[in-house]
């Protein structure tokens, strides 16, 4: 690593939601246990992080976990601000204005990166690193874009992730011993396990409708979400508490906590279908390699649809055609845009080896193109070299 570009700082505004706190989470920690960087994540919201890696806590102003300084963005309004080499702007949430200043009197001035949002879209690859000049200050910044191919900045995995990942899902007293910690015995061998994470979505009472009539026995792991209370009153329950189990015909739901993001990691590698939303989680569920279905965050005047459909486009190529059609229609159904859940589903797992094989290949393909965290510090030194 360049010794120039040593001191790196994340900034983080939680909008609403996990996801922002948890890609700078992942980033941070990538940073500086992997490439031995100085790394601070300044948050302005302290509730979030505890919740997906309880060591951070949130009582404490400043803290250092895994090697990475955990700041309150509020601290930079007491101090003179004394930014880094590179400054990470995540998902355009802006910098202090104060630190802006003083990244453009640095000498050298500190390299100003704009981390994007994840999308499948064509358009990402020709805007990955591009420059934009700052209006008043001889500063500018780059944009760097996550993306599903080799002209964008890729996507985040931790080294020996896929190996951590197959060591476990070959491992059945592994998988015990985490259904056991949520108070639960494990799966029958006949059972088909779903882990169910989405946001409000009508369409969760069709789906639980189609798993309890069907033929095979269905486990489906519930954290808690925004989707519970809907889950929760597909058996006529109004509140559910975790460690509670609720049966219906073929279908047992389990009520588990908000999971650390290893456990939550442990799950979607230990279950037969990962339903997942936002962002990390989508793809986290990638690198699980098992069958997956995306409950994209909405967006006005559905500007979703597109990213949802530039990410079919690229993922359903070469799987076999039948099997192809049903993602595509459970995908949008799970989305409000069709309405055509029963005979999808009934075809997926029909076909499952198809979408098990695929699956598994889609991560390897994505594993080769090198990861988010690694290209950011090689795009970083080849904008001061
Ligand atoms: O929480 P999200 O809906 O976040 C979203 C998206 O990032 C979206 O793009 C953004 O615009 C919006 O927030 C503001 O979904 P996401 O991205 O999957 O983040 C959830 C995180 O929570 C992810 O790291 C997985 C983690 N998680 C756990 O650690 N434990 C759990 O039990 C569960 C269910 C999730």
């Amino acid at each position: 690593m360049s010794k120039i570009l040593q001191h790196w700082d994340i900034f983080c505004r939680v909008v609403d939601n996990y996801g922002d706190a948890a890609v700078c989470w992942r980033l941070a920690r990538q940073l500086a246990i992997e490439h031995g960087l100085k790394v601070r994540l300044w948050v302005d919201e302290q509730s979030v992080l505890p919740q997906l890696d309880p060591r951070v806590s949130n009582q404490t102003s400043m803290q250092s976990v895994d090697g990475v300084d955990i700041r309150p963005w509020q601290a930079l309004d007491a101090e003179p601000p004394h930014p880094g080499d590179v400054a990470i702007e995540a998902f355009g949430c802006g910098l202090p204005e104060r630190y802006t200043q003083a990244m453009a009197q640095r000498t050298p001035s500190t390299l100003w990166i704009t981390l994007e949002y994840l999308s499948a879209e064509s358009w990402v690859g020709g805007h990955h690193g591009l420059p934009s000049p700052h209006p008043r200050l001889p500063v500018q910044r780059h944009f760097f874009f996550p993306g599903f191919d080799a002209g964008t900045g890729g996507l985040l995995r931790e080294q020996g992730l896929l190996e951590q990942r197959d060591a476990f899902q070959a491992d059945s007293s592994a998988r015990a011993t985490l259904w056991k910690d949520l108070g639960f015995p494990p799966p029958s061998a006949d059972a088909l396990t779903v882990s169910l994470f989405a946001y409000e979505n009508p369409a969760v009472f069709e789906l639980l409708g189609v798993w309890a009539a069907g033929k095979q026995p269905v486990v489906a792991a519930i954290p808690d979400s925004r989707l519970r209370p809907e889950v929760a009153a597909f058996f006529g329950a109004s509140m559910v508490a975790d460690g509670t189990s609720l049966s219906r015909g073929q279908l047992e739901a389990r009520f588990i906590p908000f999971l650390s993001q290893p456990r939550y990691e442990q799950l979607l590698w230990s279950c037969d279908w990962n339903f997942v939303r936002g962002e990390d989680s989508f793809v986290r569920a990638q690198w699980a390699a098992r069958p997956l279905v995306w409950h994209i965050y909405p967006q006005q005047e559905g500007a979703h649809r597109a990213k949802l459909n530039a990410f079919l486009d690229r993922y359903l190529v070469g799987l076999h055609p039948e099997t192809a059609a049903a993602m595509r229609t459970l995908w949008a159904t799970w989305n409000g845009d069709a309405h055509e859940l029963s005979a999808s589903w009934e075809a997926l797992v029909r076909n499952r080896k198809f979408l098990e094989d695929h699956s598994l290949a889609w991560a390897s393909r994505l594993a080769s193109m090198g990861d988010l965290a690694g290209n950011l510090v090689h795009f970083c030194i080849s904008k001061v070299q």
